[in-house]
C-alpha cells in the first residue's frame, strides 16, 4: 500500500483540531486524570455531560499505576469494589473486607471506560491558571475557566502565553498537590469554603479516618470548584490514606453526582 507522509500528519493536526475546538465550551474540565479524576469523568459524561479532563503527564492514571510502592496491585474495601465490579474490573478477595486488584487493569480499563463514555483526555497539558469572574449575586466571585499550556513549556521554563477553556464547573482532582485550590488562593484573594478559607493542608496516614473523610471533603471547595480524591482532604485538612484506593474511586462517583445535580439546578 502507498503511503502518503502529508496525509498522516494533516490527518493528525486537522483531528486534533478539531477535538479540541469541540471542547472549548465545557460542562465540566476536570484536572487530573488520576483515580478520582477519572471516575468522575466518565460518571459525569456516561450522564451526557461534556467533559474534558487535562492531564499534565503522558499517560492518565496518576498515582495509580505504582499500587504501593511500585508493588502494582492496589487494595480497595467493599464499598471501593462495587465501582471496580461496575466497571468491570477484576478484584480477588484477600481478606473479609479487603480486596486487591492490578493496578494496570485498574488503570487502562478504567480510562478506556472514560473515553467511550465520551471523555475527550487532553494529555501533555497542565492547567496553569484559572479564570475567575465576579458578580453582585450570592457568589461574588466564581471560576469560569481555566488556563491551559503544554506540559513542555512548563518543563521547559518557556516564555509562551497560554490558551484558555471556559466550564461551568471545575473538579480539582490534582492529588496531593491540590494546585488548583492553591493558584486560586493565590491569585484571586477571595476565601475556600473550608473552615479557615485557606488550604488546610494533609495530615499524616491514617487509613481508615482518611477513607471515611475523603467521602465528606469531595464537595465544592470555591464557587464552581469541587474537589475530589487526595485533593478533598489536602484541602479540608484531612489525612493521607496510602496505598487503598476505595476512598478516590467514591470520591471521583461523589463529585460526579454533586456536579450533575448542579448542572441540572442551572439549567
Ligand atoms: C494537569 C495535573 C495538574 C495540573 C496535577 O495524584 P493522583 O493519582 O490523584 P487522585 O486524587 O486521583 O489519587 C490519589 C492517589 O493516587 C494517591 O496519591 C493516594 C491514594 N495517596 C495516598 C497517600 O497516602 O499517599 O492524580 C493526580 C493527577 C496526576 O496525574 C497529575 O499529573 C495531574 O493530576 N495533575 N494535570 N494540570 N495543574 N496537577
Amino acid at each position: 500500500m502507498k503511503l502518503d507522509e502529508q496525509i498522516i500528519t494533516r490527518a493528525i493536526i486537522d483531528r486534533f483540531t478539531q477535538k479540541w475546538t469541540d471542547y472549548l465550551d465545557l460542562d465540566v474540565a476536570v484536572v487530573g486524570g488520576g483515580p478520582a479524576g477519572l471516575v468522575a469523568a466518565y460518571y459525569l459524561a456516561k450522564n451526557g455531560r461534556k467533559v474534558a479532563l487535562f492531564e499534565r503527564n503522558l499517560s492518565v492514571g496518576g498515582g495509580m499505576w505504582g499500587g504501593g510502592m511500585m508493588f502494582n496491585e492496589i487494595v480497595v474495601q467493599d464499598e471501593g469494589k462495587e465501582i471496580l465490579d461496575e466497571l468491570g474490573i477484576s478484584t480477588h478477595l484477600f481478606q473479609t473486607g479487603y480486596y486487591t486488584a492490578d493496578a494496570v487493569e485498574a488503570v487502562t480499563t478504567l480510562a478506556s471506560k472514560a473515553c467511550k463514555a465520551g471523555v475527550r483526555i487532553f494529555n501533555l497539558m497542565c492547567v496553569e491558571d484559572v479564570m475567575v469572574r465576579r458578580s453582585d449575586g450570592p457568589e461574588s466571585a466564581r471560576v469560569v475557566g481555566l488556563v491551559i499550556n503544554w506540559t513542555a513549556v512548563e518543563m521547559a521554563r518557556l516564555h509562551v502565553d497560554p490558551l484558555t477553556v471556559r466550564t461551568r464547573y471545575t473538579l480539582d482532582a490534582t492529588g496531593h498537590a491540590i494546585e488548583l485550590m492553591h493558584i486560586i488562593v493565590k491569585k484571586s484573594g477571595s476565601k475556600l469554603l473550608t473552615k479557615t478559607g485557606d488550604v488546610m493542608g494533609e495530615k499524616s496516614l491514617w487509613a481508615e479516618a482518611a477513607e471515611n473523610s475523603t467521602l465528606e471533603n469531595t464537595r465544592e471547595a470555591f464557587p464552581g470548584v469541587y474537589v475530589a480524591g487526595m485533593a478533598a482532604n489536602a484541602t479540608f485538612g484531612s489525612y493521607r490514606m496510602g496505598p487503598i484506593f476505595g476512598g478516590m474511586l467514591l470520591s471521583g462517583k461523589k463529585a460526579a453526582e454533586l456536579i450533575a445535580q448542579r448542572l441540572d439546578e442551572n439549567k
